[in-house]
């Protein structure tokens, strides 16, 4: 063998058995908030932070910004499909107009608990979804978790369906929530999450709905007296990146991103039930009176929502809700 061959095999045994260094670039990313820090989005964004540190070594760095300041959710999404902004954590319902797909979310009384929404967004449904996002120039990392979404007003007690009659409810900017709600015989009213609580303030509406933790770190309390647990919807959130963004970055870049969205979904999930039951005593003391839907009304509601699904199954995507329904169906059989 020639010494020329015998360096070469050398170096060739050398490479395979000296691991490959992961390429880490230095980069920031902004993240977009609606929400305050001090909801569980906070604890999400901390724990992923975290693990980027120990992946990266501190090259990747997440950068947030908090109450919109870099705009509603809708916005930012634009920004991220034109690659000029590289994150935003918002919840999937605004999101309609680009991505029709994602009403499947919205359909009223869709979920039973926690466990099914886990499930079937960390399985193969979600994963489904997620793959439909990069031609509308979006790339999801995780789901986490927005919550039950329950009614809060400032007119009475809402406790059964005849109750929701003429109450003026904010609603996000979504085709299936305006429908659930007008359906309900309320006024509903789209509006970016901004502005819902300056909307509640001048009494311009009477009520919007959103899960507890929000309810509370967002101080709807403060100008909403009444809280109903109607549980009516389950909408997740979604970490979304810019796709244009995402295809500058290193395959070992994508893999922390995508790994580390996951480890802060963990914990954004296990910080959100945790504050859940805090969040509604902190509301009961600042005043707000709470309403339980009974089982027999929940019922006669779940029934009266089923038109809704018939009416959006064709903007969604009859496939989409078939899947969505075949999933579910699955994982209550087993
Ligand atoms: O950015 C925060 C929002 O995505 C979230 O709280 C949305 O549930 C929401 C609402 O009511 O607009």
């Amino acid at each position: 063998m020639k010494l020329g061959t015998l360096t070469l095999l050398t170096a060739a045994l050398a490479l395979s058995v000296t691991p490959v260094m992961a390429q880490y670039q230095d980069r920031t990313f902004r993240v977009s908030n609606g929400i305050n820090e001090d909801h569980p989005v906070g604890d999400g964004v901390r724990a992923m932070q975290a693990c980027l540190d120990e992946r990266t070594g501190g090259a990747l760095k997440l950068n947030a910004f908090w109450g919109n300041a870099l705009g509603g959710d809708l916005q930012a999404t634009q920004s991220l499909r034109s690659g000029t902004l590289e994150m935003v954590i918002t919840s999937s319902s605004p999101l309609v107009g680009i991505v029709p797909a994602l009403g499947v979310f919205d359909l009223p009384f869709l979920f039973s608990n926690e466990q099914e929404a886990d499930a079937i967004l960390d399985g193969e449904f979600g994963d489904y979804i997620a793959g439909l996002l990069p031609e509308f120039g979006l790339v999801n990392l995780a789901y986490w978790e927005n919550g039950f979404r329950n009614l809060t007003n400032s007119r009475g007690p809402v406790e059964k369906w005849e109750d929701f009659e003429g109450l003026k409810v904010r609603v996000m900017q979504n085709n299936i929530f305006l429908d659930t709600f007008a359906n309900m015989g309320a006024n509903a009213t789209p509006m970016a999450f901004g502005e819902v609580f300056s909307a509640l303030e001048t009494r311009a509406i009477d009520a919007q709905e959103n899960p507890f933790v929000t309810i509370d770190t967002s101080q709807f309390y403060e100008v909403q007296d009444y809280l109903s647990v109607t549980n009516h919807a389950y909408t997740p959130f979604m970490v979304l990146f810019s796709k244009p963004i995402w295809d500058t970055l290193s395959e070992d870049e994508q893999t922390a991103m995508s790994d580390c969205a996951v480890v802060g979904r963990d914990a954004q999930r296990a910080a959100g039930r945790a504050l859940a039951s805090e969040s509604l005593a902190r509301v009961r003391e600042a005043g707000m009176q709470i309403n339980e839907i009974s089982p027999e009304e929940q019922a006669r509601m779940v029934e009266k929502a089923q038109v809704v699904y018939e009416r959006h199954a064709e903007e969604i995507g009859v496939e989409v809700v078939e899947r969505m329904q075949a999933a579910l169906a699955e994982l209550r059989a087993q």
